[in-house]
């Protein structure tokens, strides 16, 4: 069998949690590749929202088989809260949630790193949600980090410490203040680490490989968005892993020849948390409409998303540079009662029009040129066909569907599982 793909388009936030839910019931095996506890994937169902953060959103369902893969960096703490999270609701997830041995790990350092290193930037600062993601790669890439596999060595303690104290020496460098008891956070930090023992480690490329060989069907899913992609994203306002479709071939030891439908998952407009360049935000009335009527707050640090209008100059190199063969439109709700829509075709670069995402998309060499479309008046929430819809938002589709070249087979209509239009 193969592998499908989920990956956001945008930057971050498009609601990919909601997406794997409703489909993971086709799937024997939903995998996570990259990111780690920045992500904050929203799923709704039977009136209760759970926000993951490093487990895979396919763990609501009985018989789907979660894996965390090489590509994805995990903090025992975060981890442990989310256990404790899922336990309330009496899941015991020991069963169906497997750990890569070779994922790396996020020390407590590295979340002060993190910290240390916006602090000395200052305004340059990425925005990052200091969870210690940028570190921990950096270390991961230096040949330096620790991985969920040396928890079972003798000499883990001794290896933490050696890692540890090289970071606190870098901290100093930073010569920013920075509040911090160590000692506590190592004691959450090793409590903690006993904990993930709980937990079945494997060699995950292992298990999917074999699993594809017998038949069964994976989905993996991405984490942040295209636009945050080190490689491809605004850089440096990004993350520090490779968000797209190449990211799941090397966060979970899949090879390309194996990856069947890459799902492409876009807001029916645009948000953005963080710095870095954003051409088409809204700084005015329709921005704001759609950060208060689309709840815009980011699900990790409830930093207010900045919002804007659907940009299909990056939408279409987002489909690109993925491969997207099935488009899945979220938060078209969020559209309704505006009485006319701006999606941006084209960007005045240096005084020429383009169709590209040039090399550098500052505000001061980039402005959108909008096309205005018809807006609709009329609530989507409870419709649940694509003929219900209304015509205008069936041409907002169309448009999009033209200029991009993929089809829309999902519209979202609401954060309910249920709320999910499929074309
Ligand atoms: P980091 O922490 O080093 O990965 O931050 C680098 C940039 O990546 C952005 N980033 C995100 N953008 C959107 N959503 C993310 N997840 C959370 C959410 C964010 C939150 O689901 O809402 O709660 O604020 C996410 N994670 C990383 C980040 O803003 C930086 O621009
Ligand atoms: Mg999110």
């Amino acid at each position: 069998m193969t592998v499908d793909l989920l990956l956001g388009l945008q930057w971050g936030d498009e609601g990919k949690g909601k997406i794997v839910d409703v489909l993971t019931s086709k799937y024997d095996i939903i995998a996570r590749f990259q990111g780690g506890p920045n992500a904050g994937h929203t799923l709704e169902f039977d009136g209760i929202k759970h926000v993951l953060r490093t487990i895979p959103s396919g763990i609501f369902h009985k018989n789907a088989i979660n894996i965390i893969g090489n590509g994805v960096v995990i903090d025992p703490v975060v981890f442990q809260k989310e256990i404790e999270g899922l336990a309330k609701f009496n899941m015991d997830v020991t069963a169906k949630l497997f750990i890569s041995r070779k994922a790396h790990l996020i020390l407590p350092t590295h979340r002060l790193l993190d910290a240390a290193s916006e602090a000395s930037k200052g305004k340059a600062k990425i925005g990052s949600t200091l969870k210690g993601i940028g570190p921990t790669y950096m270390d991961k890439t230096g040949r330096n980090g620790l991985r969920v596999g040396d928890i079972e060595l003798e000499d883990f303690k001794e290896r933490y410490r050696t890692l540890a104290d090289k970071h606190e020496a870098m901290i100093k460098f930073y010569d920013v203040e920075l509040q911090y008891n160590l000692k506590e956070m190592e004691d959450e930090f090793f409590a903690a680490v006993e904990d993930l023992k709980k937990l079945t480690f494997i060699d995950s490329e292992e298990y999917l490989n074999k699993a594809l060989k017998e038949g069964k069907s994976i989905l993996a899913e991405g984490a942040q968005g295209s636009l945050l992609d080190v490689d491809f994203g605004t850089y440096p306002f990004v993350t520090s892993s490779n968000t797209t479709a190449a990211g799941a071939c090397t966060g979970l030891g899949i090879a390309p020849n194996k990856v069947k439908d890459v799902f492409g998952i876009f807001k029916a407009y645009t948000t953005r948390v963080g710095s870095g360049p954003f051409p088409t935000e809204d700084f005015e009335e329709a921005g704001q409409t759609m950060a208060k009527v689309g709840n815009e707050f980011g699900s990790v640090t409830g930093r207010a998303r900045r919002c804007g209008w659907l940009d299909l100059v990056a939408l279409k190199y987002a489909v690109q540079v993925n491969g997207v063969t099935q488009l899945y439109m979220m938060k078209g709700d969020v559209l309704s009662g505006f009485d006319t829509l701006q999606v941006c075709t084209g960007y005045n670069y240096k005084g020429q029009a383009i169709q590209h995402l040039p090399y550098n998309i500052e505000p001061e060499n980039v402005t959108p040129i909008f096309t205005e479309m018809k807006g609709w008046k009329a609530d989507l929430t409870g419709m649940t066909t694509y003929d219900e819809l209304p015509q205008e938002l069936k041409t907002y589709i169309e448009f999009i569907e033209k200029e991009v070249e993929v089809p829309i087979k999902v519209i979202s209509v609401g954060p309910d599982r249920k709320q999910t239009i499929m074309k």
